[in-house]
């Protein structure tokens, strides 16, 4: 097992993986950049390295800059947390140059699923249902609209790049493919310096449907379950949630067979997560494998009483997986509390936080780096806080979210608690009855 790992993060998930590293008796190393000074993260672990000024490019994302905090604190391992560098295939194989274990999967495992055309091309190969459509790279105008007409309207353009919705463009007639095309390969440029892009049949209303996968270093593959994620606005999550209110056993039978087979299809080795899009008939498409921990996990540890971070750790140091696939027994419900004002078209509110007091009492749980007296700074994403609830039914999971919501006090700031709120009520929330373009539609502003 490590001696001593350096956290390559900050926030709330450095704390996360402080608190299991404790656990497990392992000491720690917080990076931290100037704007984090009083963050809870540099008090908590053991030993703290300041990397550099506000700006993540040189701080959080250099990593030059974390090299040299292993090299003088003579950590043993590095855990990436989520965003920064987790999912950056020069970091892992820098880690691996100075000897140093990387806790996630290999360079070339993330390089295949950073490759969105290459990630689909291996679930061909393995037998994992996926989206029809342009199968390589499109390669101009011409092809481009001749495909689309033998797919069908709507299709969507994506680049290979891409991931979380950069770089996509839904065409719904021949007149509006070349627009379409134009804005997609800048985008994808600007943002990925690789303006490679392919083209999909267009589900209409998806459901973002994801399971946890586990496996370690003798090529044995878990899952542990599903997570929806379909309350997203702008494709950033807001509340996720398992079991699947969409969910039969059928289904999870189904998926959860498919997604240990992508896994298992590049010997992944870690924890990961494969992501579905569900359409209203219960098809289901692998849509992209996301090679970290995610923000949303533990709405899994929750259902499943399970420690995915310790996983991760043991998984990393050799450890092989123990125990079977797992299936939820519980509800859990996660809502992201962002430093943000949803009257305002969630623009980031950071500044002090005057006044803190946390949701507590039987089956909270809140995930967060921040208290009274802290200042949000501005340089970094705005989530604060993870309110998780869980109960042994959805009706009574929202009951407590509720409850939970109404005893959270931040003031300071503004924050996403009130859309909560307003989400909890919602007659279609409540019936499960939503899918990726709900928020569109769903009037969470305070009336004037
Ligand atoms: C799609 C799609 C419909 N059809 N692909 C959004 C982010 C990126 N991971 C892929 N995304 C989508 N791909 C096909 N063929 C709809 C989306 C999509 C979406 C997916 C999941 C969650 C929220 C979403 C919001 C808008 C679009």
């Amino acid at each position: 097992m490590f001696n001593k790992i350096l956290i390559a993060n900050r926030g709330e998930i450095a704390l996360r993986i402080i608190r299991t590293c404790r656990e497990m008796g392992i000491k720690t190393v917080a990076v931290y950049s100037t704007a984090d000074r009083d963050s809870l993260h540099v008090r908590f672990a053991d030993e703290a390295v300041c990397i550099g000024p506000p700006a993540s490019s040189e701080s959080y994302l250099s990593i030059q800059r974390i090299m040299a905090a292993v090299e003088i604190t003579n950590a043993d391992a590095v855990h990436p947390g989520y965003g920064f560098l987790a999912e950056n295939a020069d970091f892992a194989e820098v880690c691996a140059e100075y000897g140093i274990k990387f806790i996630g999967p290999t360079p070339e495992q993330i390089m295949k699923m950073g490759d969105k055309i290459t990630a689909k091309e291996t679930m061909i190969a393995a037998g994992v249902p996926v989206v029809p459509g342009s199968g390589g790279l499109l390669t101009d105008v011409e092809t481009g609209l001749k495909l689309a007409k033998e797919i069908g309207y709507p299709v969507i353009l994506k680049a290979t790049a891409g991931g979380g919705g950069k770089g996509m463009r839904v065409v719904w007639k021949d007149e509006e493919f070349e627009p379409a095309w134009n804005t997609a390969r800048m985008e994808a440029k600007a943002s990925f310096s690789n303006d490679g892009i392919y083209m999909e049949k267009y589900i209409e209303e998806p459901r973002h449907i994801e399971f946890q996968v586990a496996g370690d270093q003798y090529g044995r593959v878990v899952h542990l379950s599903e997570r929806d994620c379909s309350i997203q606005r702008r494709h950033q999550k807001l509340v996720e949630e398992c079991p699947s209110p969409f969910m039969t056993d059928e289904l999870r039978e189904a998926m959860g067979n498919a997604a240990v087979k992508a896994a298992e299809a590049i010997n992944y080795e870690g924890v990961g997560t494969i992501e579905f899009l569900v359409d209203k008939y219960r098809n289901f498409y692998f849509m992209e494998m996301n090679t970290r921990i995610q923000v949303e996990h533990p709405v899994t540890e929750e259902v499943i009483d399970f420690d995915l971070i310790k996983e991760q750790i043991k998984i990393a140091a050799g450890e092989p997986i123990t125990g079977p696939n797992r299936y939820p027994t519980m509800h859990a419900m996660e809502c992201r509390i962002n430093a943000e004002d949803p009257n305002h078209d969630f623009r980031p509110s950071p500044g002090r936080i005057t006044s803190f007091h946390s949701s507590k009492g039987h089956g909270v749980r809140v995930d967060t780096h921040v208290y009274a007296g802290y200042t949000i700074p501005p340089y970094y994403d705005s989530m604060i806080a993870k309110l998780i609830c869980r109960a042994r039914t959805r009706e009574e999971c929202i009951l407590k979210m509720e409850r939970a919501l109404d005893e959270f006090i931040i003031e300071g700031i503004k924050t996403t608690v009130p859309f909560h709120q307003k989400l909890m009520k919602d007659e279609n929330f409540r019936k499960g009855n939503f899918h990726t373009g709900f928020l569109n539609t769903f009037d969470f502003k305070d009336k004037e």
